[in-house]
């Protein structure tokens, strides 16, 4: 007998980075190959992105994806959100020209006060959500803050596209292949402060200390690197990250529905790590149960990993300080 189809609702459908997600989805690379899946397409009231958006679902239609149980394309979040199973908050409003960061946090706010408590309206008994819309962290603290049904822990952010950037660059520099490294993992914002905690990752089972035998490039090339990747594809591709994002979305929800996944997940820190305790942050996590996870604590930090953890986490701090009066 067939599964019982999977509700995946995403914001931002008619998007660049949807315009990878989607497909991914739909072929059966996040949920698995025998998994159905109705793809909850949520985009703005405007005709443009509406248009677009059926574009987009003319496309997923001639893939002829035996797994795509069906369809809705909406510019409603009530109906957008309705039953679903996962929530994919891509869409955001990005950072204009000369736009302060204070107004995008403001600006992103309001879309992410609304779309929390929606979800925590209409979304099903096991909703989870995951966060892409920038700034991330922030927007996903936002949306938990409305919800009165749903539990914090229902709600994550993605750092897995930096976790994913960190272990290529690593497998790079040790000339390694890339499924050498492990444990590498993405503490705090995802923002170029986040910190790629290089002390614990391993590569071919040694430490990455030892193999790449460089402390400096570590602490100074490899950190910028990860953390202004993003910028880096900017300046190249004029355009930002689209098919690594949609890419790292596949590999967050995947492993957070595969018991016994370790990865890099933005949660409420509860102070771990020493995170304010309020702030969503990365950090290492195991997978539990489907959808569920446990922190693992216990990785030691020396001085210069506690003054990384200590920036990334005051520019979290001053986030949630900008965005106050929405919480
Ligand atoms: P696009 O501008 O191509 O697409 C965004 C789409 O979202 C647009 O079609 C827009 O109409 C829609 N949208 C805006 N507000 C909406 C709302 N309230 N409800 C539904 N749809 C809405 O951006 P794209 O390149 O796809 O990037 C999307 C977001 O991902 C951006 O905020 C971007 O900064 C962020 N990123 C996050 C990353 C991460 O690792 N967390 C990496 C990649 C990316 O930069």
């Amino acid at each position: 007998m067939s599964k019982t189809p999977i509700r995946v609702a995403v914001t931002g459908a008619a998007g660049q980075i949807s315009y990878s997600l989607l497909f991914r989805i739909a072929s059966g690379a996040m949920f698995g190959p025998d998994q159905p899946v109705v793809l909850q397409l949520i985009e703005v009231p405007f005709e443009k992105a509406m248009k677009a958006l059926e574009g987009v679902a003319m496309e997923l239609d001639d893939c002829a994806f035996p797994l795509l149980k069906g369809m809705v394309l909406t510019d409603d979040p009530k109906v957008g959100f309705k039953d679903a199973n996962w929530s994919l908050l891509v869409g955001a409003k990005p950072r204009g020209p000369g736009m302060e960061r204070a107004d995008l946090l403001k600006d992103n706010g309001k879309i992410f006060t609304a779309q929390g408590k929606i979800i925590d309206e209409v979304a099903a008994d096991n909703a989870r959500v995951a966060v892409v819309g920038n700034p991330a962290n922030t927007n996903c603290m936002i949306a938990a803050s409305q919800a009165k049904r749903l539990t914090a822990d229902r709600f994550t952010a993605m750092v897995r596209l930096d976790q994913n950037r960190a272990q290529a660059q690593l497998a790079k520099k040790a000339g390694v292949d890339l499924t050498e490294v492990a444990n590498i993992f993405i503490y705090g914002n995802h923002s170029p402060t986040m910190f790629p905690a290089f002390k614990h990752a391993t590569i071919g089972g040694k430490p990455a200390v030892e193999v790449i035998g460089d402390k400096d490039w570590l602490r100074g090339p490899f950190c910028e690197t990860v953390g202004k990747r993003g910028a880096a594809i900017i300046a190249a591709r004029g355009l930002s990250s689209a098919a690594s994002a949609a890419n790292a979305l596949v590999d967050h929800v995947r492993d957070l529905m595969t018991p016994g996944k370790i990865h890099s997940v933005a949660v409420k820190s509860e102070g771990r790590y020493g995170f304010d305790a309020n702030v969503w942050a990365g950090m290492p996590v195991k997978t539990t149960t489907p959808g569920s996870y446990e922190v693992i604590e216990g990785y030691d930090m020396c001085d210069f990993a506690k003054s990384k953890l200590a920036a990334t986490n005051q520019e979290l701090v001053e986030e949630r300080a900008a965005v106050a009066d929405m919480l």
